[in-house]
């Protein structure tokens, strides 16, 4: 849809009913009811009215993710995390209780699970990522008959955690981290540091070997902060290991093995000799590159060798994610199949009447909730603008927020933007592990996450940030 176009998409709020399905108009729908969908329909559900706002989600529950690291470290109770959808969305917007299933952008339309069609002015995508546990060979088998394996990143599956951790006696206790863009990268590490520690408070721990294997290059992409987490595995005796994707998990053999494949980075000078193209969020693209086989995973990384096995008495997986299967080859999917915005206004890089937030877009920083309380105050004000005809855009700074709690009663709060530059709201030394900032995501954040964020209240830490720093700073 051109920006011209726009003006003749005026509303006319009716229902029409065919034999199977309905179709329905509204000025805004928001696919999706998770942080970024949920905070996005408080902030506009009251200012356009009863019945203009829509909200297309499955899911009968919203689920407060960030809990789950703390569930798989036996720390919190899994029933916590999960409210009532009908509880959290405004009752000032409709709510499809369904998926939205295929898009189509050029005549503003939507088409759901159950059969409706959703007509809008304007549209907010908010529909995190998908978990790809096919990629990993045997690994859903594994999770769901394996005692040994687990994974932290899923509702289902994070009680288990506990329950393998409890189980473990003595051998290898791995922790994997894929090369796609996931979320909440740092719950990777955090679940292996809680794990050291109830070991250590068991009196297991020299039972233990514990290895954190990555596709990753580094612990942590901002070196202030990579510094502490490279000591800290240093001083916990945690073996460190980069460019290592796991491909498949033999849960059958019962004998834990797992197979690796040695990942490596390539250089940009590599990248321009063998004539692979980049995408908008900086992945390569595989489809000019035959000599080196490269896969488009967002982190400009590939595979070199066949494969190696090792075996394990505990695995921790963090499973492969990808963009929204329904973007998938849409027009609205950039080349990674993320949704394709704009980095600093979010807005869609085709469609002038749609905007994006959150885990399911290409924005290239680290996917987290803090970020989608920051991107929700730039969306608010841009669509706003859009609706009002100014087209004056806000600029979001990539600021996330990724807590790392390094044992129990301890916690790394990590701050930073785009750039990798910090962007600490506190007037301490965030770079150490402080009880402050554990009881900051224990206890602070759940409140501001259900009562703040989901109502539109809350839009990140910056006004704090200032204040802090008497209006000095970013
Ligand atoms: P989500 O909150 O995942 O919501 C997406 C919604 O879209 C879901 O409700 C889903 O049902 C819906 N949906 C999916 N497909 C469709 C469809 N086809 N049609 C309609 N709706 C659809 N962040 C932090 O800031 N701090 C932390 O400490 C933290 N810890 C974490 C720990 C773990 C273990 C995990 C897994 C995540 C953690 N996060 C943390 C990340 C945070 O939870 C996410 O980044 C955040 O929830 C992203 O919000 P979102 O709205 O983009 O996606
Ligand atoms: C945050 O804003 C947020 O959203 C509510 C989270 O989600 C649970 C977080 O984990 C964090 C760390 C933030 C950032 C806020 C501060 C005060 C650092």
């Amino acid at each position: 849809m051109s920006r011209r176009s726009l003006p003749v998409l005026m509303m006319r709020r009716f229902s029409t009913t065919t034999s199977h399905r309905q179709t329905k108009r509204y000025k805004l729908a928001i696919v999706g009811g998770g942080a970024g969908g949920c905070s996005t329909a408080a902030k506009f559900a009251n200012k356009l009215g009863k019945g203009r706002v829509v909200v297309i989600e499955p899911s009968k529950y919203h689920y407060y993710q960030a809990m789950w690291t703390f569930v798989g470290a036996g720390i919190e109770e899994v029933e916590h995390s999960a409210r009532p959808m009908k509880k959290v969305l405004p009752k000032a917007a409709d709510w499809i209780q369904a998926g939205a299933i295929s898009f189509d952008p050029e005549n503003c339309s939507i088409t759901c699970s159950n059969g409706d069609k959703v007509e809008y002015e304007y549209l907010v995508i908010a529909m995190g990522l998908k978990l790809d546990f096919e990629k990993v060979e045997g690994l859903t088998d594994a999770l769901a008959n394996d005692d040994a394996v687990c994974t932290n990143y899923t509702y289902e599956h994070c009680t288990k955690t506990f329950k393998s951790l409890q189980n473990f006696k003595e051998g290898n206790a791995l922790f994997t981290f894929p090369g796609q863009p996931v979320k909440c990268g740092g719950s990777a590490q955090a679940i292996m540091y809680l794990m050291d520690d109830y070991l250590r408070k068991a009196n297991k721990r020299d039972r233990a070997t514990i290895i954190f294997k990555s596709t990753a290059a580094a612990l942590f992409g901002v070196p202030q902060y990579a510094d502490t987490l490279n000591t800290l595995a240093v001083d916990r005796d945690i073996d460190t290991r980069f460019g290592w994707n796991l491909t498949s998990v033999n849960s059958e053999k019962k004998r834990g093995d797992i197979q690796w494949q040695r990942w490596r980075h390539f250089s940009d000078k590599e990248v321009a000799l063998c004539f692979c193209r980049r995408g908008p969020s900086g992945c390569v693209t595989s489809t000019l590159c035959r000599r080196h086989r490269m896969a488009c995973n967002g982190q400009c990384a590939y595979v070199r060798s066949p494969g190696y096995w090792s075996n394990y008495s505990f695995l921790h997986v963090v499973p492969p994610m990808m963009g929204p299967t329904e973007l998938q080859g849409s027009s609205l999917a950039g080349e990674c199949g993320f949704l394709d915005v704009d980095k600093f206004t979010l807005q869609h890089v085709k469609y002038p009447n749609i905007f994006g937030i959150g885990d399911c877009t290409n924005i290239p920083t680290s996917k987290t909730a803090a970020a989608v309380a920051c991107q929700s105050g730039v969306l608010r004000r841009n669509l706003n603008s859009v609706m009002e005809g100014t087209n004056e855009m806000r600029k979001y700074t990539g600021y996330t927020s990724c807590p790392i709690v390094t044992q129990e009663g301890k916690c790394l709060m990590t701050e930073f933007d785009f750039e990798g530059n910090l962007l600490e709201t506190f007037p301490l030394n965030q770079a150490t592990p402080r009880f402050t900032m554990y009881h900051v995501k224990k206890t602070i954040m759940p409140f501001l996450y259900w009562n703040m964020l989901l109502k539109g209240f809350w839009e990140g830490p910056a006004f704090y940030r200032k204040m802090m720093r008497l209006g000095f700073g970013r």
